[in-house]
C-alpha cells in the first residue's frame, strides 16, 4: 500500500484536509482510499458524506479524455490551435470586448491566475467573470464597502469561542456540515447558543436555541430592527465607533425612525416575542459570530442585506476580537482564491480594484500590452451580451452555466448563437458541453496539483495521486498553451504550478505597503519566494492576520483612505404581495449529498441515496388547497419557464413557498431543471442574481402509468417519457419514471438478452428482467394502479450470479422489509429502520441511535437529520398514547 498523500476535499470552502491512499487495496489505479486529515486546520479529520465517497467519484466513468472540435477526437495542437486562432480572428475583428472567459470557483489558484492575467491583461478586456458571481459577489461587494477591501475577518475557531452563533441564510448542516459539527461541539462543550434565520425550517435548525422563519427578502429589516433595538438599549459599543467607524450623517436618525421592534416583526413575519429573545441574545452575548451564505447573497439587494449584518458588527465592535466576527461562508472549494487573483469582471488582481493606478501597477508587473482600464461584463450580463451578438467568442471552464445560470433556457439560446463557444470540464457530456464547438479534457481532482483558500482564510495544497488519464491536461497548462499561441510565449512560459504560485505571491506584495499606507491586507510575500519543493511541501497557511498574529482589522485599522470602516445606510427594499398569476414564491438551493449539477456526486451510488429524485416541498395546507399529495408529479412554472418536480408535504416550508434543488440536469433528468426558473434579476452593486425568491405557481400533472427502469453498466439511455430521473446504483443506474399513452417504447431501453415477463391485467402492471449469462442486465417495472417494490432488492441483484425469473417477485426468500429513504449514507441505513429502532428500544437521542445502528457513527453529516426522526417519532409515541 502506497502512503498517504495530503490535499484537500473537492467540494465546498469549508476546505477540509483529505489523506488520500491511492490503489489501497490493489484494486486498480483509478481506486483510492479516503481519510480527513488529522493535521488539517479546517477538519482536523472529520469528513462529511461527500467527502468521506469522493472514491467512489474518481473512476473514468463519462469522461471528456480527448480534446474534441465538433463531435470528432483532435490533437492538442489542432484545438489549441483553433482556439488560440478563433479568439485572436475575433478580437481582430471586433475588438477585445467581444469575447470572453467564464470560469469557476472549481478552478485552482494557479488556474485562475493564468486565466485572469491572459484575459485582463494580454487579451485587455476585463470579460471574465465567475460563477462566484452567482455565490459571493454580494459578500465581495459588502466588504468593500464596508472594509475596503474583500477581506473576511474570521475563522472557524471564532465560531468555537463564540458565544453566541447566528447562521443568516445558511443551511450549514448540509452545505458546510464540518463548520456546523465544529458549531455543534463547541455548544455541547461550551453551551453556547445557537441562532437560525431562515424562511425554511431546515436540518440546521434541529436543536438551534431559536429558528426564525422571516419572510423571505426580509433580512435587512431585521438587521435594521436589531441595530435600532441595540441603539435604544445603549449597546453599541460607542468607543469603537468613535475610533474605528465612520458613520454616515442621518444614519441613527434614519434608523431609529424605521426600525422599532414592532414594525420589524411585521415586516418580518416574526412574532415580536421570539424576535425580542433574539435581540436580547445578540445583547447579551458580545462573542457572537454571525455566519451568513446564500441566503444573504442570491437576492437583488444582496449587497445591502451583506452591510447590514456588517453595520450590526461594526457598531457593536465584534469584529476583530475572538469569537466576534461577521463570517461569510464560500460555497466552492476556491472561491477565496477566485477572489485573491482577481476572476471577477469587477476585480483586477491581487485585491485590486480598476483605479488608473493599480491597472497601472499590474500593467507593470505583467509587462502587460494591453491592460483592462475598466470592469467587464459580469455573469448574467455577458450572457445577455452573448444572445444579443456581442460576445462572439467564450471560453467556459469548470462550470455549467445551462443549467446554473439563472433563466437557463436563454442562457442555452445564447450560447447556441454564439459563434465559437469553448468549454474545458473534466466530463464529456455536460448541458453546457452540448453546445461546444470545442471541447478540452481538463484535469480533475485527484490528478490536478495547486492551491485553494478556505472560507476562513486557509490556503491549502491539493495535490495529485493519480495519474492523468488519456489526454486530460490540468487547466493552467490548458490556458497558458493558449496565451502562447497567441503570440505571448514569453509571458505564460510555465511549467509547473508552483511558477505561477511565485508570480501570483509576488503581485500581492507589489508596492503593496499595508492599509495603513494605502495598499492592501491580502499579501502573501513570505510564500513569494518559495522553490518547487517547498511549494510541494506547502503546510496549510492563513493570511492576513495581523502582525500579532491576531485575525484581520484586530488593530482596527481598515483597507479605506481614512483607515475606518464604514457603516452603510441600507433600506428594506419593499416585498411584493403575491401576484394574480404567479402566487407562490420559489426558493432554491441544495441537497446534502450533491454537488451542484451532478457531474461528479452524481457517479457516487450510495451519495444517490439521500434524495433520489428532485422534489418541490410544498406547505401542506397549500398542498391541500391545490389539491396535491405526497408523491405528486407537479410543474413549476414562472415567468421564465416551467419544469417537473416530485411533489413532498414539507411543514418547514412557510405558505406560499416552495422550494426546489439545483442538481437535476439534461443529462440526469427530463424535469427537476431547477436552471429554468429564476429571473434574471440581480443585484444593483454586485450583479448576483436572487436565486432565492421568484413568483412562481404550481400544478399537479397527471400520468397514467408510473415504474422504475434498473439498468446495468454506465452507458446512460434518455427514457422517452414525460418524467425519468437518473441515480447511480451499484453496477449500474436506477431512472425513477412516469407517463402517459403506451409505455411499450420504454422497453426499447431494455438491453439485448433473455426476457422474462410477468403481468397483473387488472392493476396494469408489467415486469420485464433481462438476463444475460445469468446475471441481470436490466429491469422494467410499470403499473397503472398498483403498488411497486423496494428498489433495493432488485438493486442488489446486478452483482447476483445465477439470476432467474424469481427476480420478478422483487424480493428474495427471507429478504428485508423497505428500508425506506436512506438516511446515513455511511451504514445505509433507511427512515423505516430508523424509526423501528426508536419505538422498539426506546431510543431517546442520538448517540442511542448510533449505538443501536451505527447511523450517523461515521462521517456525522444525517445527524441533524436522526434529531430530527428523533423528535417527531417520539411525539407520534406519545400522541398514540395520549
Ligand atoms: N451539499 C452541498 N453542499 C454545498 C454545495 C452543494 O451543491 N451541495 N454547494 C456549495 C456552494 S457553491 C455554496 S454557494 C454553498 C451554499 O450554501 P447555503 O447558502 O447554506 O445553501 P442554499 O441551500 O443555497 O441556501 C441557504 C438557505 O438560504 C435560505 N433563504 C432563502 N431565502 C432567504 C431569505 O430571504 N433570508 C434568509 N435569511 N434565508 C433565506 C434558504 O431557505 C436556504 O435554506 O453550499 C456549498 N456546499
Ligand atoms: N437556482 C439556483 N441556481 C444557482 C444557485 C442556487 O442556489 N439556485 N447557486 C449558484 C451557485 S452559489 C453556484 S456556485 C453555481 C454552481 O454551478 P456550476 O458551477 O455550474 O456547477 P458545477 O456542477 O459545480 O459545475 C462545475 C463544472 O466543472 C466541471 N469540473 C469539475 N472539476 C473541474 C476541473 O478541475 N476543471 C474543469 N475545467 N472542469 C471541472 C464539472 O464536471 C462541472 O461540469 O450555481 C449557481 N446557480
Ligand atoms: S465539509 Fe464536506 S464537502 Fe465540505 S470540504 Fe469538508 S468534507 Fe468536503
Ligand atoms: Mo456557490
Amino acid at each position: 500500500m502506497r502512503a498517504a498523500i495530503r490535499t484537500t476535499c473537492a467540494y465546498c470552502g469549508v476546505g477540509c484536509g483529505i489523506a488520500a491512499t491511492p490503489n489501497p487495496d490493489g484494486a486498480g489505479e483509478r481506486t483510492v482510499a479516503i481519510r480527513g486529515d488529522e493535521a488539517h486546520p479546517a477538519n482536523q479529520g472529520r469528513l462529511c458524506s461527500k467527502g468521506t465517497h469522493l472514491g467512489e467519484t474518481v473512476a473514468l466513468t463519462g469522461r471528456l479524455l480527448t480534446p474534441m472540435i465538433g463531435d470528432r477526437r483532435a490533437s492538442w495542437d489542432k484545438a489549441l490551435d483553433l482556439v488560440a486562432r478563433r479568439f485572436a480572428d475575433t478580437i481582430a475583428r471586433h475588438g477585445p470586448d467581444s469575447v470572453a472567459f467564464y470560469v469557476s470557483g472549481q478552478l485552482l489558484t494557479e488556474d485562475y491566475y493564468v486565466a485572469n492575467k491572459l484575459m485582463k491583461g494580454f487579451i485587455g478586456s476585463a470579460n471574465i467573470d465567475t460563477n462566484s458571481r452567482l455565490c459571493m459577489s454580494s459578500a465581495v461587494a459588502g466588504h468593500m464597502r464596508a472594509f475596503g477591501e474583500d477581506v473576511v475577518p474570521a475563522s472557524y475557531e471564532d465560531l468555537e469561542l463564540a458565544d453566541l452563533v447566528v447562521l443568516v441564510g445558511s443551511n450549514t448542516a448540509w452545505c458546510h456540515p464540518i463548520v456546523y459539527q465544529r458549531i455543534q461541539a463547541a455548544r455541547a462543550a461550551r453551551g453556547a447558543k445557537l441562532v437560525v434565520i431562515d424562511p425554511r425550517r431546515t436540518e440546521t435548525c434541529e436543536g438551534a436555541d431559536l429558528h426564525l422563519a422571516l419572510r423571505p427578502g426580509s433580512d435587512v429589516a431585521l438587521m435594521k430592527g436589531l441595530l435600532a433595538w441595540l441603539a435604544a438599549e445603549n449597546a453599541l459599543d460607542r468607543e469603537y465607533l468613535a475610533r474605528h467607524v465612520e458613520v454616515p450623517e442621518g444614519f441613527w436618525e434614519e434608523l431609529e425612525a424605521t426600525a422599532d421592534l414592532w414594525t420589524t416583526a411585521k415586516t418580518c413575519d416574526l412574532d415580536p416575542q421570539a424576535l425580542l429573545r433574539f435581540f436580547e441574545l445578540f445583547r447579551d452575548n458580545p462573542r457572537t459570530v454571525t455566519v451568513f451564505s446564500q441566503g444573504i447573497n442570491q437576492s437583488i439587494r444582496g449587497t445591502d442585506q451583506v452591510n447590514a449584518i456588517l453595520n450590526v458588527h461594526l457598531a457593536t465592535g465584534r469584529i476583530g476580537k475572538p469569537g466576534a466576527a461577521p463570517f461569510s461562508i464560500t460555497g466552492q472549494p476556491n472561491a477565496m482564491g477566485g477572489r485573491e487573483v482577481g476572476g471577477l469582471a469587477s476585480t483586477l488582481a491581487s485585491h485590486m480594484d480598476f483605479a488608473p493606478e493599480n491597472v497601472a501597477r499590474v500593467g507593470r508587473f505583467w509587462a502587460a500590452p494591453q491592460m483592462a482600464t475598466k470592469p467587464g461584463l459580469k455573469a448574467v450580463d455577458l450572457f445577455r451580451a452573448m444572445g444579443e451578438g456581442r460576445i462572439k467568442a467564450v471560453w467556459i471552464m469548470a462550470t455549467n452555466p445551462a443549467v446554473s445560470l439563472p433563466d437557463a433556457g436563454r442562457v442555452r439560446e445564447a450560447l447556441a448563437k454564439c459563434p465559437f463557444v469553448v468549454v474545458s470540464d473534466v466530463i464529456a457530456e455536460t448541458d453546457t458541453g452540448a453546445h461546444a464547438h470545442v471541447r478540452l479534457p481538463a484535469a480533475a481532482w485527484g490528478e490536478k496539483d495547486g492551491t485553494v483558500t478556505n472560507s476562513e482564510r486557509v490556503v491549502s495544497r491539493q495535490r495529485r495521486f493519480m495519474v492523468l488519464p488519456g489526454e486530460a491536461m490540468p487547466d493552467w497548462w490548458i490556458i497558458k498553451e493558449v496565451g502562447r499561441r497567441m503570440g505571448w510565449k514569453g509571458e505564460f512560459a510555465y511549467d509547473h504550478p508552483a511558477d505561477i504560485w511565485r508570480e501570483h505571491a509576488r503581485l500581492t506584495a507589489y508596492q503593496n505597503d499595508g492599509p495603513a499606507n494605502g495598499g492592501r491586507v491580502l499579501n502573501l510575500a513570505g510564500k513569494a519566494a518559495i522553490g518547487n519543493q517547498a511549494y510541494e511541501d506547502m503546510e496549510p497557511f492563513r493570511w492576513g492576520n495581523c502582525p500579532d498574529d491576531r485575525g484581520p482589522f484586530a488593530d482596527g485599522q481598515f483597507s479605506t483612505p481614512s483607515g475606518k470602516a464604514r457603516m452603510v445606510p441600507v433600506v428594506q427594499m419593499a416585498l411584493q404581495d403575491p401576484l394574480r398569476d404567479w402566487p407562490l414564491t420559489l426558493n432554491t438551493g441544495r441537497y446534502r449529498d450533491q454537488w451542484h449539477t451532478m457531474t461528479r456526486t452524481g457517479l457516487a451510488p450510495k451519495l444517490a441515496r439521500h434524495r433520489e429524485e428532485p422534489l418541490v416541498e410544498v406547505n401542506p395546507g397549500d398542498a391541500e388547497v391545490m389539491g396535491l399529495g405526497s408523491g405528486d408529479l407537479a410543474r413549476v412554472s414562472t415567468p421564465q419557464g416551467e419544469s417537473l418536480f416530485r411533489v413532498a408535504l414539507s411543514d418547514g416550508q412557510r405558505p406560499g413557498e416552495i422550494f426546489t434543488p439545483i442538481h437535476w440536469t439534461d443529462q440526469t433528468s427530463t424535469g427537476g431543471r431547477t436552471g429554468l426558473l429564476p429571473r434574471p434579476l440581480v443585484d444593483p452593486h454586485s450583479g448576483q442574481p436572487g436565486f432565492k425568491s421568484t413568483p412562481a405557481r404550481l400544478a399537479r400533472v397527471e400520468t397514467q402509468w408510473k415504474g422504475f427502469l434498473i439498468l446495468r453498466g454506465e452507458q446512460p439511455v434518455k427514457v422517452p417519457c414525460l418524467w425519468a430521473t437518473k441515480v447511480a446504483v451499484p453496477g449500474g443506474a436506477l431512472y425513477e419514471i412516469a407517463g402517459n399513452g403506451d409505455p411499450a417504447r420504454i422497453e426499447a431501453c431494455l438491453p439485448k438478452g433473455e426476457r422474462i415477463e410477468a403481468i397483473d391485467q387488472t392493476r396494469g402492471s408489467r415486469r420485464v428482467a433481462v438476463i444475460v449469462e445469468g446475471r441481470l442486465a436490466g429491469v422494467l417495472f410499470l403499473t397503472r394502479t398498483g403498488l411497486l417494490p423496494s428498489r433495493d432488492w432488485l438493486i442488489g441483484q446486478l452483482a447476483a450470479e445465477g439470476v432467474g425469473a424469481a427476480v420478478l417477485a422483487a424480493r428474495g426468500p427471507g429478504s428485508q422489509p423497505d428500508k425506506g429513504a436512506t438516511i446515513c449514507v455511511c451504514f445505509d441505513i433507511g427512515l423505516n429502520q430508523i424509526v423501528a429502532a426508536i419505538r422498539e428500544q426506546a431510543l431517546v437521542d442520538v448517540p442511542a441511535i448510533g449505538k443501536a445502528l451505527g447511523a450517523g457513527t461515521n462521517c456525522g453529516s444525517c445527524r441533524p437529520a436522526l434529531a430530527k426522526i428523533l423528535v417527531q417519532t417520539n411525539e407520534e409515541v406519545l400522541d398514540a398514547a395520549e
